[in-house]
Parts: C-alpha cells; structure tokens; sequence
C-alpha cells in the first residue's frame, strides 16, 4: 500500500476579519499552514509517499512573492525527499490569466502541475511498485469548455492505481467559478479515489468502487469558514481506498449560540458562556431566543474577552419574552401604550416581514424608553 496527504483550499494569502494586531497573528499561522503539513509528510510515523493539492493552495492567482518563494522551497522539501508532488490549480488561484503564479513560475515548480483544460491523463509513475495514473484538470477560462457538468473522463486502466485531483463541485452547479462535475459519469470511469477541492467543509462520497473526498480547508477563515482542523490522510493500493482524518494544529473558529429564554439574568448568561468558551478559539456567541431581562453585551464582553483569543458577542434575540411584554403593557405609563399599540399592530401584521418589522420597532422603542417609571426593565 502507499499513503498520500490529501490537502485542498489552504487560501495561502488570505486577509482575516480581525482586529490587529491578532489579525497578523491569525494570518502569519494560517500562511504556516503549508510548512506543518510538509512537516507532516516528511515525519516517517506517518510514511507519506505523495502530497497532493486539490486547487486553491492560493487565495488568488498573483499571490505575494515571498508567499510563492516559501511555497516553492516547502514543496521542494518533499521532492527532495522523495515525495511526490502533485498541483492542481483552483478557482481562486486560477491558471486563466497571464500573470497566474502558476504561468509564471510553471518552469521550476516542484513536481507536477496539472494545467490540462479538460479532464485527462496528465501523468503515469511508480510508487512502491504500483503503477499509478493520475487523472485532473486546470479549469481555464475560454479553454475549458462547459455546458453542464463534465461527463467526459478517460476511463482507469487495468491492473493501476488512478488517482484523479478536481478543484469543482461533485452534482452540484454552484454558478460561475464553480467546476460541476457528474457523479455518475465519475462512477462510471473507475477510479479508486477523486481528491477533490472546493467545499471547505470536507465530506466524502462513494461513487461506485471510487471514493471521492473533499479534504476541505484545515485552517479556517472565518466564523462562516471554520476549517476542518484535520489533515486528509488516504491509502491506496491495499484494498478499497481509505480516508483517515488526524487532528491539525490550527486555532478554531468557534460560534456558540445560546438561548436566552427562560433565564433569570446576567449572571446565568455568563456562567452558561464561560462554560462553552475555548482557551484559543477565535469565538463568536450568537444569543438567541426571548429575554427577559436587560442585556448588557458590554459588561459581558468586559467580563469574559480574556478568556478566549478573540470574542464577538451578536445579540441575535427575537425581543422580549412574552411575560416582560404583559407586565409593561399593563403599565399605566406611555411605555404601557406603546407596546399595547405594537402588540396591536403585530396581531394584525400582514406578512412575516411586516411582523418582523413591528417586532424591531418594540425591542427599540422599548431601548429608548427604557427608565421611565417603575418595572422589571430596570
Ligand atoms: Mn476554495
């Protein structure tokens, strides 16, 4: 059997929505992501034999210099190991333009990179006496040609290993910058594991006797992008392909939603947060549902930010519990008229929409009214 690190959407390059200075920070340990994976595969335990990348190893197609230099001199360390190096342009380091980093530095780029328009047959080695072909593309704009997702694959051959690398979407047309590809068509062509890359949040797929998988992108990006946190190990060549998942070093991205109802205060708030909250995580803590006190996102964010690396808070309740609302619309006070006026106005509200609207305008108007006279608001 032989191994092979599996990585795909690294998105080398990419700026994070943070605060400076952990924006550098986050940034300077998501560009590292590349070396610990080369470490990865240089650490005999693992006897990785092929590193292959499934499409935006680059957040765009004319990254940095200094970001294509430690690019280059980390694939070549695998070269010089003796591990294969396997590149596939994606969407978002495309290969289309002139000034593509792949265009430009095509000559001394380690291993081999895939800048075939359409599926094909772009290589044929030896690995650990298996012989071994591997099938992929560069999508290519004005070359590649696509009505629909591509059905045209050249079939496995007898008695080899295939490997085929797609930066696209498995039956699914994401629209422009999206490769679709036909599962069926890929069943039908035999081969014994699709790396593939473009869905950030991994996944695998059985298409007949292939398995397909996106490794997904290990160091997140985002709240909306968390990462995987793991690195794709697969191996070949003993039996069906398997697809093993071993823990990345990379800072998560984590969101916590917590639903306020029912609860009695501040205090219970931060303690059910603290409970959730990870030393190192980049942390987003969405509150849901319906308060029934006064939420001070600012005492909470004084109280709790040092805990985690990062921490947003997002007030993301629908308004006031029910109960607080009868108890101000009792009130003999304008606050009182105001939410017996709104909560008039939301029962006769004529869409979901308007509904929404009206439920806004209480949660504010009761923010600016709050003080006035004596009630469970204060
Ligand atoms: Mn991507």
């Amino acid at each position: 059997m032989f191994r092979l690190l599996h990585l795909a959407d690294l998105h080398l390059g990419y700026h994070v929505a943070l605060p400076s200075p952990l924006k550098e920070e986050v940034c300077r340990e998501r560009n590292g992501i590349l070396k610990k994976a080369v470490d990865l595969a240089l650490d005999p335990r693992m006897a990785i034999d092929m590193v292959v990348i499934a499409g935006d190893l680059f957040d765009n197609h004319r990254p940095e210099a200094t970001f294509v230099e430690e690019t280059i001199r980390e694939l070549a360390r695998l070269e010089a190991a003796g591990i294969r190096v396997v590149t596939v342009p994606g969407n978002h380091d495309e290969i289309t333009y002139n000034d593509a980093v792949y265009r430009r530095e095509a000559g001394r780029w380690p291993g081999i990179l895939v800048n075939a328009p359409m599926p094909a047959s772009v290589a044929e080695f030896t690995i650990k006496g298996y012989t071994c072909r591997l099938v992929a593309m560069a999508y290519t704009g004005g070359v590649t040609r696509i009505d629909g997702p591509l059905k045209d694959f050249p079939p496995a051959g007898e008695g080899e290993i295939s490997l085929a690398v797609f930066h696209g979407s498995l039956d699914w047309d994401g629209g422009e910058r999206s490769l679709p590809l036909d599962g069926a068509a890929l069943a039908a062509a035999g081969y014994d594991y699709i790396a593939l890359g473009h869905i950030h949040r991994g996944g695998e797929r059985r298409l007949g006797k292939t398995l397909a998988c996106y490794a997904g992108m290990v160091a997140g990006r985002g709240f909306a992008d968390p990462g995987t946190g793991s690195w794709t190990i697969v191996t070949l060549g003993d039996g069906p392909a398997r697809v093993e998942g071993i823990p990345a070093p990379t800072r998560p991205w984590q969101v916590i939603t917590v639903d306020v109802t029912g609860m009695g205060g501040m205090e219970e708030l931060e303690a059910e947060i603290k409970e959730n909250l990870t030393a190192d995580a980049i942390t987003q803590v969405r509150l849901v549902g319906h308060v029934g006190f006064e939420l001070d996102l600012e005492v909470l964010r004084v109280r709790l930010e040092h805990i985690c690396s990062y921490l947003e808070l997002a007030d993301e309740t629908e308004g006031w519990a029910p109960e607080v609302l009868d108890k101000l619309a009792a009130e003999p006070t304008i606050r009182g008229l105001f939410v017996r006026r709104l909560r008039e106005k939301l029962s006769h509200a004529a869409s979901p929409q308007e509904a929404e609207t009206v439920n806004r305008a209480l949660m504010y108007g009761l923010a600016a009214l709050k003080g006035g006279g004596g009630s469970c608001l204060r």
